[in-house]
């Protein structure tokens, strides 16, 4: 299933999970034969035979096409890239596991094709994004994929973008049109949503992508709140010469995000987000997370009284943010970097797929109306001279969209150099545990570097903090990495983060506890883990998710 909703009446969407053949191979050719099948999506670890495997490996479907077309191959996730073959031919190639992407195959006759895909999750120079780090790199086809059957001119994307004046909803509607042939054509576009309807026509240039705009007014419209989560459907449906040929349907909420001193507003309300950062990761499914998991975590979240989550470290699987929307849950979603340095962000590679993720992130979520937060660039140089223009390029490309506010998760401090770039200052931090200070020592600490920065009039965000409790683990000292050592923590940090009025979200970290990368990181992660959840792999609770519960709750009722 791509979305919670369905996206197409007219275009033909077949989905192709299930099982397929599978190969490893030594290099991005196809292998001769296939010796193994594998489900998709899925990740190859969770396969025994598989679990140590890194490099490439090969995937193979064969599709009966129905009737003459172009096909589009539409891929959620491969992980961490992914070169596409139809019939033996290569036709594309995709880095970064975590955004969705699409290959044309144009003329396919209809009768029995083959779709292959060499996937590849080894690290090397040519991945910058992808390295060994604090969250496993996973391999396979990893989200769900489809394939469709498009006329020459279809509907790649929308955009929806809410404005409330003087009592009113109003939206820009943006429709981007894709024409694979080599003639214009004079298309319309027929946009309906919340009751309203507008028709707008305009040339699609020929072998290229055109944007048509319109400007829809609405009436009795409810706004979306984390309280009140209205949605409406936007269908799209585009015709030519009278006949309607292909459409295309998101989903949209009426709610404008502002700032107001030291608070996100939304409506014009201020909010308070009170949240957990979540890798998308489980003991069983690694990061290919079926829906059911992905709504048992958001049921465990909003048990605990959270209202936000933040996408660390990367774009998440669609279906998870339209959870989000549907549930009134507050989204901080950040393009996929962590933790890398001057040298890692030196190679001209990283900015090209850095800036690409971040781009398909803008892109293909926009119109989520629970992501009140893009972030990029977690705990990057931002205190250096090779890190400030990478900064200044991503926040560039972030204020793009006019309609939210950008961030990144800093844990430079005072000696931050890029926090003039931010609508919001964002801190990680981690006192008690990689410190001694106390979290109410370090809020008033920020404060005075705030204030000397010149930047303490913006909201901020703790967008981590956090400590290592080990599942089952007891100890009356409460020493560290006991589940008592943990709940402590979580129980004098959140209090401190909560009680600092220049706050206005605060994320632990983290949800559940990760499966870490075999190269370098596991010597100070027991159990070859990020043991920093509230819950477990298994989504086991341990104290700290109850420390937190009642915290939570308590806050949420003030
Ligand atoms: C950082 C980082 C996280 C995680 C965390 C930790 O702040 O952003 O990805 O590694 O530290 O557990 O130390």
């Amino acid at each position: 299933m791509e979305r919670l909703f369905n996206t197409h009446n007219i275009r033909n969407q077949y989905c192709l999970d299930g099982m397929w053949d599978f190969q490893t191979v030594e290099s991005e050719s196809l292998p001769a034969e296939y010796t193994d099948t594998m489900a998709v999506p899925s990740c190859w670890e969770m396969d025994i035979k598989y679990v140590r495997y890194k490099g490439y490996a090969a995937y193979r479907k064969v599709i009966n096409v129905e009737k003459d077309g172009n096909i589009r191959l539409l891929f959620k996730g491969v992980s961490h890239s992914g070169t596409v073959y139809f019939d033996g031919k290569r036709v594309g190639f995709h880095y970064n596991a975590f955004t969705p992407f699409s290959v044309v195959v144009p003329n396919v006759a209809k009768g029995e094709h083959t779709i292959e895909v060499v996937a590849d999750n080894h690290f090397s120079e040519k991945s910058t994004l992808h390295i060994p780090n604090d969250y496993f790199t996973y391999g396979g086809i990893t989200r769900p994929t489809f394939y469709e059957i498009i006329s020459d001119l279809y509907i790649e994307r929308s955009e929806f973008e809410p404005i409330f004046d003087k009592g009113n909803w109003s939206a820009n509607v943006r429709v981007f049109i894709r024409n694979i042939s080599d003639k214009k054509e004079n298309c319309q576009i027929t946009i309906s949503c919340a009751g309203s309807q507008e028709i707008v026509s305009g040339e699609i240039s020929a072998n290229g992508e055109t944007m048509l705009t319109a400007t829809m007014t609405f009436n009795d419209v409810k706004p979306w709140s984390n309280k009140d989560p209205n949605l409406y459907l936007l269908d799209c449906v585009l015709s030519l010469n009278g006949e309607d040929i292909d459409d295309l349907t998101d989903r949209v909420g009426m709610r404008v995000v502002g700032i107001d001193g030291h608070r996100v507003t939304v409506n014009g309300e201020p909010i308070i987000m009170i949240g957990v950062n979540r890798h998308e990761d489980h003991g069983t499914t690694g990061c290919a997370i079926p829906l059911q998991v992905m709504y048992s975590d958001i049921a465990l979240i909003e048990d605990m009284g959270a209202n936000a989550v933040r996408t660390c470290h990367y774009p998440n699987d669609e279906r998870f943010l339209d959870l989000c929307d549907e549930r009134g849950i507050f989204v901080w979603e950040e393009h996929h970097s962590r933790g890398l340095d001057d040298v890692d962000i030196t190679p001209p590679l990283f900015m090209e797929q850095s800036q690409q993720v971040t781009y398909e992130m803008l892109n293909y979520h926009y119109n989520h109306p629970s992501i009140v937060v893009w972030g990029c660039l977690n705990e990057c140089p931002s205190d250096s001279e090779i890190g400030r223009p990478v900064y200044e390029k991503h926040f560039e490309m972030l204020h793009t969209d006019k309609s939210r506010p950008a961030s990144f998760a800093s844990n430079r401090l005072e000696k931050d150099w890029c926090l003039d770039l931010v609508d919001i200052c964002s801190f990680n931090i981690y006192p008690l545990w990689y410190g001694d200070e106390s979290p109410a020592d370090r809020m008033t600490h920020m404060k005075e570097f705030l204030t000397k920065k010149g930047v303490f009039h913006k909201p901020v965000i703790i967008s981590e903090f956090g400590a290592g409790g080990i599942y089952n683990f007891h100890d009356v000292m409460n020493v560290k990495w006991s589940e008592e050592y943990q709940a402590e923590v979580m129980e004098k940090s959140i209090k401190a983060y909560l009680d600092a009025e220049f706050v206005t979200g605060i994320f632990i970290w983290q949800f559940c506890d990760t499966r870490v990368t075999q190269e370098k990181w596991p010597m100070n992660r027991p159990n070859s883990r990020n043991n920093k959840g509230l819950v477990d792999e298994y989504r086991r609770p341990k104290m700290a998710y109850y420390t937190t519960k009642k915290l939570f709750t308590e806050f949420g009722k003030r």
